[in-house]
């Protein structure tokens, strides 16, 4: 994949999962709107490449420059000076960008490595699951700025810690450790530092390279499309997808390989 120079983010491409770090330290990694756009492109790049068949990626990693910040929100240097209309418009493209990570076909892990507050706290939930080193620290203080959450906080912080939780860390506007991040079902695991942070989430992305590509995508695809339906329903969707499986050479792969006790190769198809 050909990525242009960006000058707000860094992308390491090795094996196959692509890293992305936010790259602006002086600024706590904040979300600007060209941070925003340079990630959107990326996005586009990597979803492109995905469908195209033109690189096998198989994960992606988000993470912030620096040994501070994975990102300390929504740039409010640049907030401040918006008209209503125009904070209409920086949310919605915001959530888009998020909507497009969840949408992408890969697994995508936050590895945070320090503040991850407001926006920041927003672009991590909307990966897959969030990796955090044990200094890390995690909130949407909107409150205490007179905002309220505009990338998602007020949707996804619910569905990953329940209710009254979001309800508490919304209203307060309290920052978390990565500890009690933890506790509450935010972060997926804890690493001592940086380098156990992105060797972990790798690990993990490369465990799940293992396995077959179509299979990964659909489960993440399923699970996202169940969300907010009855039992019944979600039901539903989940045996669809149990069918669309049966189409795929890689479902004949897996099985095949698994009774003739060999390791599967999977085509990806
Ligand atoms: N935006 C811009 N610059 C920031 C920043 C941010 N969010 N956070 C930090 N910086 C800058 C600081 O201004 C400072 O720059 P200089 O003064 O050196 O030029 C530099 O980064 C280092 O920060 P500090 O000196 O403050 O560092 P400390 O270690 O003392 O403190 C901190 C670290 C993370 C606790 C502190 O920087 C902090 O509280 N930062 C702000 C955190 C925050 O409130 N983030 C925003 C959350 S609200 C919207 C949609 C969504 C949102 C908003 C609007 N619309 C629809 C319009 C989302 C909003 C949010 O994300």
């Amino acid at each position: 994949m050909h990525f242009k120079e960006y000058s707000s983010l860094l992308i390491v491409q090795q094996d196959t999962i692509v890293t992305v770090t936010l790259n602006r330290p002086v600024a706590l990694n904040a979300l600007s709107s060209q941070v925003i756009d340079e990630l959107d492109h990326v996005l586009d790049i990597v979803g492109a490449a995905i469908a195209g068949g033109a690189w096998p990626c198989r994960g992606m990693i988000i993470t912030g420059a620096g040994e501070k910040a994975f990102a300390a929100g929504a740039d409010i240097r640049e907030m401040t000076g918006m008209s209503p209309d125009q904070a209409w418009a920086y949310s919605t493209r915001m959530q888009a960008l998020t909507l497009k990570l969840e949408s992408l076909p890969v697994p995508v892990i936050a590895a945070v490595n320090g503040f991850a507050l407001g926006g920041g706290c927003e672009l991590a939930m909307a990966c897959d699951f969030i990796y955090a080193a044990t200094r890390a620290a995690f909130g949407q203080p909107e409150v205490s700025l007179g905002l309220v959450p505009g990338f998602g906080g007020s949707v996804r912080m619910q569905q990953r810690m329940g209710l009254a939780r979001a309800r508490e860390l919304l209203y307060t506007g309290q920052r978390i450790t990565a500890d009690e991040a933890h506790r509450l079902g935010l972060v997926n695991a804890l690493f001592d530092s940086q380098e156990a942070l992105l060797t972990g989430a790798r690990r993990t992305l490369l465990m799940i390279a293992g396995q077959s590509p179509t299979a990964v995508a659909a489960v993440k695809s399923t699970m996202r499309r169940v969300e907010g339906h009855s039992t019944s329903r979600g039901l539903e969707i989940e045996a669809e997808s149990f069918r669309e499986a049966f189409r795929t050479a890689d479902m004949q792969e897996g099985t095949r390989a698994f009774l003739a006790k060999e390791k599967p190769a999977f085509p990806g198809c």
